[in-house]
């Protein structure tokens, strides 16, 4: 890393994206002491502004740093075996309901050890850093016992103190159904629920390691009913709520979720309108994870005119996991939220800036402005929109974390 503190560093004549939209003219951005202290037109940028300053680059598109909502990049094992069984024909739920999907994925994150998990993400979490993410979001979910749901946690913890990347954790218990717990025709889903509510909640809370709670609201998962018991243990402990849902069918797990005051809700190829109204009164953030819906194949699109319609803010996220959407390339989702989607690129560089940290629940990151945490990228392009035209690793020309330049391009340097 090269050391950079103390230091002001000046940008000028970027292009700047600030997390929602770009703003009209060339500006000067100056960082010191991880923040922006500087934002200001070129036409209004002078001696003083540069004095003492280190000059880092002149044009390019500066974005704020990426945000990744939504990964489950901690786990065990590979599922390429899968993938081959659905080009075969089967379905995702199928293999599900046959013990594999997320199962298997489970028994291998059991057997892994808290290193070798360390180990496992660490190149899965550098991709997405050399992709321009300065923020990510990492959940639990493949260990569902208390001791493999926080051996999960610890490993993102861990992560973000060893790389420079700021790591939101999500305590995902109600995933799927652990093994312990099925019985044929007598599942004791009920008993697990009350596992994540007596005792996975109050053991993650009491090492610190959950800043959010989530739940898998699915046929092939949780009921309404039980994820609704996991939100009210959750605020019980203060700790904010997402939800996977909608994904493969409508239960109506986002407006449950917006009841609850959710600060998401994920996926939702199948909401409806009256979810989407749930999700615009509870000021909860619709998080679009087009790799799933690609890596599935699946033909329901979200409801994207009815969420820009009703001015629900649109997150983008990799969902980076072994099952439905092994893809570490946050740029890649800029361009299928596109294609796929139909949101503009506007639409989904915010989802993945401004959205994308508002779905976390942090209040600076994710924009650009005077004052703001200095987390921000530079790009080798002209205009926004092209990092979400193309697929083309190797645009990011700087990326700062923190204020210090964590990733300068050879050609740059
Ligand atoms: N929906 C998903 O797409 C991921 N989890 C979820 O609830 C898939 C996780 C996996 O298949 O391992
Ligand atoms: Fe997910």
């Amino acid at each position: 890393m090269t050391s950079t503190a103390q230091q002001r560093l000046l940008w000028r004549h970027v292009t700047v994206f600030d997390g929602i939209q770009t703003l009209p003219e060339p500006m000067a951005v100056i960082v010191e002491e991880a923040r922006i202290t500087t934002l200001v037109p070129m036409r209004d940028f002078d001696d003083d502004h540069a004095a003492g300053c280190r000059e880092m680059a002149r044009g390019g598109v500066m974005t704020p740093g990426l945000v990744d909502c939504h990964t489950h990049l901690v786990f065990g094992g590979s599922r390429a075996d899968e993938f081959e069984q659905r080009l075969e024909g089967a379905s995702y739920a199928e293999i599900a309901e046959a013990g594999g999907g997320i199962i298997s994925t489970v028994r291998a994150t059991r057997e892994a050890s808290e290193d070798a998990l360390f180990e496992a993400a660490l190149p899965r979490l550098q991709a997405l850093i050399d992709d321009g993410v300065t923020t990510v979001e990492i959940k639990s979910g493949y260990g569902l016992n208390v001791a493999d749901e926080l051996k999960m946690l610890r490993v993102a913890r861990r992560l973000g103190e060893y790389l420079p990347v700021r790591v939101v954790t999500t305590l995902l218990g109600a995933h799927a159904l652990p093994p312990e717990f099925k019985g044929g025709s007598e599942d004791d889903s009920d008993g697990y629920i009350d596992l994540i509510c007596d005792e996975m909640i109050p053991a993650a809370v009491a090492e610190g390691l959950a800043d959010a709670v989530d739940v898998f609201c699915e046929s092939i998962a949780f009921s309404v009913d039980q994820c609704e018991r996991v939100f009210q243990a959750a605020e019980k402990h203060g700790l904010p709520i997402k939800a996977h849902a909608e994904q493969l069918s409508n239960l109506g797990g986002s407006a449950l979720a917006a009841r609850h005051g959710a600060l998401s809700a994920d996926h939702i190829e199948y909401l409806d309108q009256a979810g989407v109204e749930a999700l615009q009164a509870a000021g909860s953030v619709a998080v679009i994870l087009p790799g799933a819906f690609h890596t599935l194949r699946e033909t329901q699109a979200p409801p994207i005119a009815a969420l820009r319609e009703a001015g629900v803010p649109m997150a983008v996220a990799t969902d980076a996991n072994p099952g439905s959407s092994p893809l570490f390339m946050p740029t890649l989702m800029l361009n299928l939220a596109c294609t796929l989607f139909r949101l503009t690129p506007r639409e989904a560089l915010a989802g993945m800036t401004a959205h994308g940290a508002q779905a976390l629940g942090l209040k600076e990151s994710g924009r650009l402005y005077e004052g703001a945490p200095a987390d921000v990228c530079l790009w080798h392009i002209d205009q926004p929109a092209e990092l979400a035209y193309a697929v083309q690793p190797g645009r990011l020309r700087q990326r700062i974390f923190q204020g210090q330049v964590t990733t300068e391009a050879s050609h740059d340097a």
